[in-house]
């Protein structure tokens, strides 16, 4: 099979890009390992920032999101004690949308048919040949049998773990990373959430999380050492220290129910740079990985996703030749960004390793400032929002 793009990994990344190529007319074939079941069923992010809710307005794929998102205007840092409310609304004119990855991916999902998307789920082995020509190859296989697509350019769309920034030669990128000591463990529940928006706590035993699906599905996090096991936490531990860490007035409002999903995701810092090489362009988790307390690891996927879309019409429909040469400096720029706001979070949030007395009261004390300041508040949430692309 000839075509001018392959895309691998049908995540969020992956089927935003194939649609905007193919509403110019530009041909993509995508490959996913998992099956489409399993690709819908993943429970991932909750917040969407402008440029993915532009995104699905975009391509027209909008209808579901408007109908049964919930736009919030504010979120609250919480001390253990007292709710400090950042006004996204006020502070920057914006807002964001509450509205599940699992349904971003199901709206994409469904228009592939209709739009002749092809989108190839469960083929194996896929590996990456002649990145640095003009004439890069894919292969996998699927039943048994291995076939392969030629193409001008190769996007990996593929996570974390996939196959395309390994192909990157190592003296050719470079990595920069952080690891932390704890995990988040997530609960989904059938239950109305505990606050209209979402509450991020500092408390003395730790970071907890109250997020939502809708008026009556919650998404709770807290924060666990690192080896901690999803089995070390039946549901009422769960809840006992949610009730404490969220404080006294989230507390009375929560309700308690069995948990639908329950698991345990490391946190890390990451960046690939730079996200191309050759013919291989990197979108999302392929190329980068933040902390989920900024929420931003689905809305960087979105706006990487935009640059690579902008610099392919530009070099297919356009005959720009040196469109695809940019895209790693404008998509890195605005990674950084978030890189930063993420990491800066989880440090205010969360109690680290070595964190003695006079790193409690640092961050006792910025979360006073910033209770007390609006140019601190505005900085937040300028960042929360989503910085312009
Ligand atoms: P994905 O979603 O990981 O998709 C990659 C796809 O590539 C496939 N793949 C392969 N396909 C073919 N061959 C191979 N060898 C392959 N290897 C892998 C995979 O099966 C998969 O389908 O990456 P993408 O598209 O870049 O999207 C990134 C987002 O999924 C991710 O950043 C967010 O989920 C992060 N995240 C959040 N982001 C937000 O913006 N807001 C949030 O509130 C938020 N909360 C979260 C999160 C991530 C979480 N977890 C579980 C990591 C909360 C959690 C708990
Ligand atoms: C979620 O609802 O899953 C969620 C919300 C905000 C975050 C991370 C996850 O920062």
């Amino acid at each position: 099979m000839r075509v001018p793009v392959c895309i691998i990994g049908a995540g969020p990344a992956g089927l935003f890009l194939g649609h905007l190529l193919s509403a110019e007319g530009i041909e993509s074939v995508v490959l996913e390992r998992q099956s489409p079941e399993y690709v819908r069923g993943r429970i991932r992010a909750g917040v969407l920032e402008n440029i993915t809710v532009g995104l699905l307005e975009r391509l027209g794929l909008d209808a579901r999101m408007k109908g049964e998102g919930l736009p919030h205007d504010g979120f609250n840092l919480a001390d253990g004690e007292r709710l400090i409310r950042i006004d996204i609304k006020e502070l920057t004119g914006q807002e964001v949308m509450v509205y599940g990855q699992t349904e971003v991916t199901r709206d994409l999902m469904e228009a592939c048919e209709e739009r002749a998307l092809q989108v190839l789920y469960e083929v194996g082995d896929v590996t990456l040949h002649d990145i640095e020509s003009d004439r890069p190859s894919v292969t996998y296989k699927k039943g048994g049998i291995e076939h392969r697509i030629d193409c001008r350019i190769i996007v990996g769309c593929d996570g974390f773990h996939g196959p395309s920034r390994k192909a990157i030669p190592s003296d050719a990128g470079k990595e920069y990373e952080r690891i932390y000591p704890f995990g988040w463990l997530g609960i989904l529940a059938d239950v109305p959430p505990c606050n209209h928006e979402l509450i991020y706590a500092n408390h003395e035993r730790g970071f907890a999380l109250a997020s939502m699906r809708s008026n009556t599905r919650s998404r709770y996090y807290v924060d666990v050492p690192v080896n901690d096991k999803v089995e070390d936490w039946i549901d009422e531990r769960v809840w006992d220290e949610l009730s404490l860490r969220l404080g006294p007035e989230a507390a009375a409002n929560i309700t308690r129910g069995p948990s639908l999903e329950k698991s345990i995701v490391p946190l890390r810092s990451y960046v690939f740079a730079p996200m191309r090489h050759g013919s291989l362009m990197l979108c999302g988790d392929a190329a980068h990985i933040v902390p989920p307390t900024g929420a931003k690891g689905l809305n960087l996927a979105a706006s990487d996703v935009h640059y690579a879309a902008d610099a392919l019409i530009r070099y297919f429909n356009q005959s720009e030749p040196d469109a695809i040469a940019g895209y790693s400096d404008r998509a890195l720029a605005r990674v950084w960004k978030a890189e930063r706001f993420s990491w800066s979070l989880t440090r205010l949030m969360h109690r680290f390793l070595d964190d003695g007395p006079f790193e409690r009261a640092m961050q006792m004390a910025e979360l006073d400032y910033i209770a007390t300041s609006r140019a601190a508040q505005t900085a937040i949430a300028e960042n929360y929002v989503g910085l312009p692309v």
